[in-house]
């Protein structure tokens, strides 16, 4: 057992970033001794140092390591939004194999929002509360880019107050293609029908040759990157995700980070990472193991290390069920994540978890975690209400059914 206690250097690091600590930092993994003393200094660590990491079994030492990092800039403080998820369509071309969500046109519960519902789930998301709508949907073959643009006009008009985090890169890519524009111009069009910022999916893993299997048709891990670049360089902040746990090895889910990382450099445009797992049920990669809590906890770890210049790394509770993204409060994570009130894309994949989740759960499970709640918007500036928001159920399902409902014209 190497203490850092042995080392003086390291020892005064730790002694002096721990002194209101339970527990000082206790290395069983050698390895790990020169990670350790890069990230009690401050220093920048390697792809090398990434990949040392993921392969340590000693996961409370690179748990205590990225908790050290993330009690550094955040303290106590754990973040959580209320927000709700609004998917326009599942209609889907691009067939991904990672994918349970997406349909083809005439598919058993293929569905597709008029404006009208999408309007009416988000005047009810406002009654509640909701800071954030979070817009993302299928690569539908008929629509044109002026619903998706009419979808965000009637949102902006009618809920002006609430922050709209609406188009992956992906959708961008297929919008700028469906319109004939150049990414710079889609993305200067949603921004002036009112975007305010991008989510972070269909990043998944970079590397060519996992994208060539799991979403072969789909934006490339370049195109994304560059996507993102532009996005920042007109002023829309984004936020980033991985994908991780099927056919990826450690080194691409390092290069991944990395190659976000170093963008990140570029454009500081970023502002939360959200590394998912893979959930393989009813996809078409359905033999891979469901994820573990053990790969969920290192990778949150590992984020939290390589990406020294994110400021948020999120625990997404849907994703990794509210017990253990509790515990991934201690392993680097400093936000739940939100109310969330409909969640088709991983309980479409099998996910047990509920689909929505109270303002005082959430408030609930960071204090029984020993940190302190804080209500964000979107960029993480603290919301303070001066009207109480009553923990209703989320009733979204009351009055609307999927639908097929809309007309589109020849
Ligand atoms: O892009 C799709 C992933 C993403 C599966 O930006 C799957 O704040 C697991 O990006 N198993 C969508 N994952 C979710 C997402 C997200 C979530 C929460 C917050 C934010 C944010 C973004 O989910 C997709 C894809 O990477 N995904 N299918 C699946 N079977």
């Amino acid at each position: 057992m190497i203490s850092a206690q042995t080392n003086s250097a390291t020892g005064e690091a730790v002694q002096a970033a721990t002194h209101e600590r339970i527990h000082k930092l206790k290395l069983s993994d050698a390895k790990l001794k020169p990670i350790a003393d890069k990230v009690l200094g401050g220093e920048r660590l390697s792809a090398a140092d990434g990949i040392a990491l993921y392969r340590s079994r000693d996961l409370l030492a690179v748990g205590w390591l990225a908790n050290h990092v993330r009690e550094r800039r955040h303290g106590d403080v754990c973040y959580y939004n209320v927000n709700r998820h609004i998917n326009p369509t599942n209609v889907c071309v691009a067939h991904c194999r990672l994918c349970a969500f997406g349909r083809d046109p005439d598919a058993p519960g293929a569905y597709t929002y008029a404006l009208e519902e999408i309007w009416q789930r988000a005047e009810q998301g406002v009654r509640a509360g909701a800071t954030e709508f979070h817009l993302v949907g299928g690569l539908h073959p008929d629509l044109p880019f002026e619903y998706f643009l009419d979808v965000i006009r009637g949102l902006k008009q009618r809920c002006p107050g609430v922050h709209l985090k609406a188009f992956t890169m992906v959708e961008v890519g297929y919008f700028s293609r469906i319109a004939k524009l150049g990414i710079r111009d889609t993305l200067l069009a949603i921004r002036e029908a009112g975007v305010d910022s991008l989510p972070g999916g269909g990043a998944e893993i970079f590397n060519p040759r996992v994208r060539k299997v799991i979403c072969d048709h789909k934006t490339s891990g370049r195109q994304w990157l560059e996507i993102a670049r532009t996005a920042h360089e007109i002023g829309l902040r984004s936020n980033a995700t991985m994908l991780y746990g099927h056919i990826e090895t450690e080194e691409e889910r390092v290069e991944h980070l990395i190659l976000l990382r170093e963008l990140q450099d570029e454009t500081h445009g970023f502002v939360a990472f959200i590394p998912l797992a893979f959930h393989p049920a009813n996809t078409a990669l359905a033999h891979i193991p469901d994820p573990t809590g053990y790969d969920d906890l290192r990778t949150i770890a590992v984020s939290r290390l390589l990406l020294d210049n994110f400021d948020h790394i999120k625990a997404y509770w849907v994703m990794m069920t509210p017990r253990l993204a509790q515990i991934a409060l201690r392993f680097g994570a400093n936000d739940l994540d939100g109310t969330i009130v409909e969640e088709k894309i991983y309980h479409d994949a099998g996910a047990k978890t509920a689909e929505y989740t109270s303002r005082t759960e959430l408030e609930r499970l960071i204090r029984a975690a020993g940190r302190t709640p804080v209500e964000r918007d979107t960029l993480y500036r603290p919301v303070i209400r001066t009207v109480p928001v009553l923990d209703l159920p989320p009733a979204p399902a009351s009055g609307f059914v999927p639908t097929t409902t809309l007309t589109l014209e020849a």
